[in-house]
């Protein structure tokens, strides 16, 4: 394999060798093309579309891949290293027969082609995705699901058609409360890495309630960074619903339904929701917006820090319906904390990176920690809370290092 660049938007690249050295040193990542290679049964050339130095390999079959995170360099992830969360294989779609079906509650039923979203008004715009699972591997004991790590997030730019503006082509009736986002792929869900084992084959969809459905930034999005959907990203066309966790995003669509009474779906029910406590009542609710979060990229988990050397802690900080305003790192375990530096500009439903300047570390094992907060002053809680099961884990992570 030749010495394959990434460039990051900011210009910057990292080169193979950079990357293996990274990734040998993270103790929790397997690299895809290594996991692949001992799997038994793949047939011969059979990878994911981007293997190393891509991405890390979460899980073979359907394939769901994470960026690694510690290799952050730019504030728009590129398509190739951006992290993958498919539930089901990847449907094989083709643009000249695939069709959008707009029905339910609407005055005028649609199918659309490709061509006629291509067509309407376009809007491009940057937004995260996070998988509410992300940091998953750090909840103690093990739960159900997905073990990533700190990489089941990216930052992209995608255009598209704005949702609200094919509802409105098909006419949503009065007593409409919600949009069900339906996907091509289809399947069984297994109990097993699964908390719940699904009835039968199920295609993947959600809900949006009909006000966020209606808001403008959120996009059936055909292009991500400058170029047609790929087929993991949900070619050829997806949801991207900015300020929530990526499970809303649906991808591969394949029908946009408007109801008069709300979904209980598996993923908005057994899986993707927690419990809000209601008159004291445990009640499940749907998994919905991004929970502020800063994580750090560098040093990793067990890097070997250079001591008395000042080090450049860094990493990204995001939010929901609001903006990271501050990020403060510790290097002392939480007993301490300093304001780190924002870079860039906020932009909406974005990350921001940051970085902070650790003077002089000591020699010995050293825990750090960041913790964002936000212009609402939504912070990050210290303990997890048990009420939201596998998901949405927004309190500190220890991040242990050795200096020497
Ligand atoms: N059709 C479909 N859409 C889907 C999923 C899926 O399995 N099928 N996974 C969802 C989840 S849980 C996440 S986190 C995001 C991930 O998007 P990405 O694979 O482009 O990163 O897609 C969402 N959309
Ligand atoms: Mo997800």
């Amino acid at each position: 394999m030749d010495e394959t660049r990434h460039g990051g938007a900011d210009g910057r690249s990292i080169d193979r060798r950079t990357m293996l050295r990274e990734a040998a040193a993270a103790v929790p990542l397997v690299c895809a093309s290594t996991a692949l290679a001992a799997q038994e049964g793949a047939p011969a050339g059979a990878r994911p579309e981007s293997a190393f130095p891509g991405q890390i390999l979460r899980q073979q079959q359907p394939t769901n891949l994470e960026f690694p995170f510690p290799t952050l360099n730019s504030f728009i992830t590129p398509t190739d290293r951006f992290f993958v969360r498919s539930h089901f294989a990847v449907p094989t779609l083709d643009a000249r027969t695939w069709r959008l079906h707009v029905e339910g509650a609407v005055n005028q039923p649609l199918e659309l082609t490709l061509a006629d979203i291509q067509q309407m008004a376009s809007r491009t715009e940057t937004a995260l995705l996070e998988c509410a699972g992300n940091n998953r591997i750090f909840i103690v004991p093990q739960p159900a699901g997905l073990l990533w790590e700190l990489g089941a997030v990216s930052n992209a730019e995608w255009t598209g058609v704005p949702l609200a503006a094919v509802l409105d082509r098909a006419g949503v009736r009065p007593g409409a409360v919600e949009v069900i986002l339906e996907g091509y792929d289809r399947g069984e869900v297994r109990s097993f890495p699964n908390p719940y084992a699904s009835p039968g084959p199920i295609s993947f969809a959600r809900s949006l309630p009909l006000a966020k459905a209606r808001s403008p930034e959120v996009l059936l999005a055909h292009r991500m960074n400058g170029a047609a959907l790929t087929a993991s990203h949900g070619y050829p066309l997806r949801a991207v619903v900015p300020g929530w966790y990526g499970m809303a995003s649906v991808k591969w669509l394949r029908r946009i339904i408007v109801t008069d009474r709300p979904f209980f779906g598996y993923f908005q029910t057994l899986e993707y929701a927690y419990y809000e406590r209601r008159h004291g009542l445990p009640s499940l609710t749907p998994t919905t917006e991004l929970q502020v979060k800063a994580l750090i990229a560098r040093p990793m988990l067990h890097e070997v820090v250079p001591v008395h050397r000042p080090y450049r802690v860094h990493g990204a900080a995001w939010t929901g319906e609001s903006e990271v305003t501050r990020v403060e790192v510790s290097t002392d375990g939480g007993q301490s904390w300093s304001v780190a530096r924002l870079l860039g500009q906020h932009v909406p439903h974005s990350w921001r990176l940051w970085e902070f300047s650790w003077q002089n570390p000591a020699a010995g094992r050293r825990v750090l920690i960041a913790r964002a907060a936000d212009r609402r002053g939504h912070t990050q809680p210290v303990q997890r809370d048990p009420d939201r099961r596998n998901g949405m884990i927004n309190h500190l992570l220890p991040i242990e290092v050795e200096v020497r």
